[in-house]
C-alpha cells in the first residue's frame, strides 16, 4: 500500500492526533504543526501540538505557538512527527516516560530531509520528500491529494514555513513546484506582505544583540584560504544572548555573504559537555550534510547540523575544520 493511502487511512481512523516537533523547532516545524492543527481540526479531529523545547522568541509571530505543549496528553490515537526523520533530534521525547505512549500508537513522519534515511524505530509510515523545500510544502500537496480542508489559516502557516526554509524563495532547493504552491496560496487569499511584516517585527534585533553581532564578526575565523568561516559560542554567551536571539542565524548569513566563504560553521559549546554545530554552505559547495554526517548529524546539502556529547571542544573543532577542508578540497578535484 502506498504511503499517502496509509496516511489517509491512519488519520481517517484516528480522533486525537499528537503533532510532534523535534528538539530544534524552527519556522518550518512550527508552521507545519500549526497548519496540521488547523487542517485536522477542520476535518473534525482533535489535534494536539507537542514539542519538548520552548518555542524560540523569533517564532512567536505565528499565532497559536502558545498552544504547543511540552507534555504529551495521557491518551491519544496516533502521532505525526513533522520536519525530522532523525531520532537524535527527538532525544528529549526518547528519554522521557512519554516515549512509551508514542511507540504504542501509529506514527506518521512527514519530512523533507531525504538525504538522511528515517531512523525513527517506531515510525509506521514515512513520507520524506527531498523535492519539497519545506515540510509545509509537503503538507500542502498531501492535503490537496487527500482532500483535507485547507483553510486560510492553514495556508498562511504553510506559506510561512515555505518562506522560512527557502530563505524567501532564494535557496538552492526552491523548485518550480514551490513557486506554483506560493502562487496558489496567494490566489487563495494569503497575504504575503502581511506575513512578512509580522515576521520582520519579531526578528528585529534588540540593541544588545546588535552589539553582540559586532563581537561575533570580530571573532569569526576565516580558514582554508578564506573558504571556511568558523565561530564558537561558549555557554556564557548562550545563556546571555540566546533567549533574545539565536546566535547562529544572527551571524551565519553575513559569513556566507563574505567573499570567498563557501561554508560557515557556528559551534555552540555547552557546560554539560554538549556541542552543537549549525552548518550553512554557499552554492556551489554542497557539503553541509556530508560534514554533519561525519559527526552523526544530518540535514541538507546547503544547511545541516550535528551535535556531540562529552567530547572536548578543541577536538571537535579541529576535526570539523580538517574534515571541512578535505571536503572543500574534494570539490576542487
Ligand atoms: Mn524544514
Amino acid at each position: 500500500m502506498n504511503e499517502v493511502k496509509q496516511v489517509k487511512d491512519l488519520v481517517g481512523e484516528a480522533k486525537k492526533i499528537v503533532i510532534i516537533q523535534a528538539d530544534n523547532p524552527d519556522a518550518d516545524s512550527l508552521g507545519s504543526a500549526l497548519a496540521l492543527e488547523s487542517i485536522l481540526g477542520d476535518a473534525g479531529k482533535e489535534p494536539f501540538m507537542y514539542c519538548a523545547l520552548d518555542m524560540p522568541e523569533y517564532l512567536k509571530y505565528m499565532q497559536g505557538w502558545d498552544r504547543v505543549n511540552k507534555e504529551l496528553p495521557v491518551s491519544f490515537d496516533m502521532s505525526i512527527i513533522v520536519d525530522t526523520s532523525t531520532i537524535t533530534l527527538l532525544e528529549k521525547l526518547d528519554a522521557s516516560a512519554q516515549r512509551a505512549l508514542v511507540v504504542k500508537k501509529p506514527c506518521i513522519v512527514l519530512d523533507h530531509h531525504a538525504d538522511v534515511p528515517c531512523d525513527i524505530p517506531y515510525a509506521t509510515v514515512v513520507i520524506n520528500d527531498g523535492a519539497k523545500v519545506s515540510t509545509g510544502e509537503l503538507i500542502y500537496s498531501l492535503s490537496k491529494e487527500l482532500g483535507w480542508p485547507l483553510g486560510i489559516p492553514a495556508q498562511e502557516f504553510i506559506m510561512s514555513s515555505i518562506l522560512a526554509d527557502s530563505l524567501g524563495l532564494a535557496s538552492e532547493n526552491t523548485t518550480a513546484n514551490t513557486y506554483r504552491v506560493m502562487g496558489e496560496l496567494v490566489d487563495n487569499g494569503v497575504n504575503r506582505p502581511k506575513l512578512e511584516e509580522l515576521r520582520r517585527a519579531l526578528t528585529k534585533m534588540p540593541v544588545p544583540i546588535l552589539r553582540y553581532k559586532a563581537e561575533l564578526i570580530q571573532r569569526a575565523e576565516l580558514l582554508a584560504d578564506g573558504a571556511l568561516a568558523v565561530i564558537v559560542i561558549p555557554q556564557k554567551e548562550i545563556t546571555e544572548f540566546s533567549p533574545m536571539y539565536n546566535p547562529a542565524p544572527l551571524i551565519q548569513n553575513d559569513l556566507l555573504q563574505t567573499e570567498g566563504v563557501k561554508i560557515s560553521v557556528v559551534i555552540k559549546s555547552y557546560d554539560n559537555g554538549r556541542i552543537t554545530a549549525a552548518i550553512r554552505c554557499n552554492n556551489p559547495a554542497p557539503i553541509g550534510a556530508e560534514l554533519a554526517k561525519h559527526f552523526g548529524g544530518g540535514g541538507h546539502a546547503y544547511a545541516a547540523g550535528f551535535k556531540t556529547e562529552g567530547k572536548p571542544l578543541n577536538e571537535i573543532k579541529s576535526e570539523c575544520i580538517s574534515y571541512a577542508n578535505q571536503l572543500l578540497q574534494n570539490l576542487n578535484t
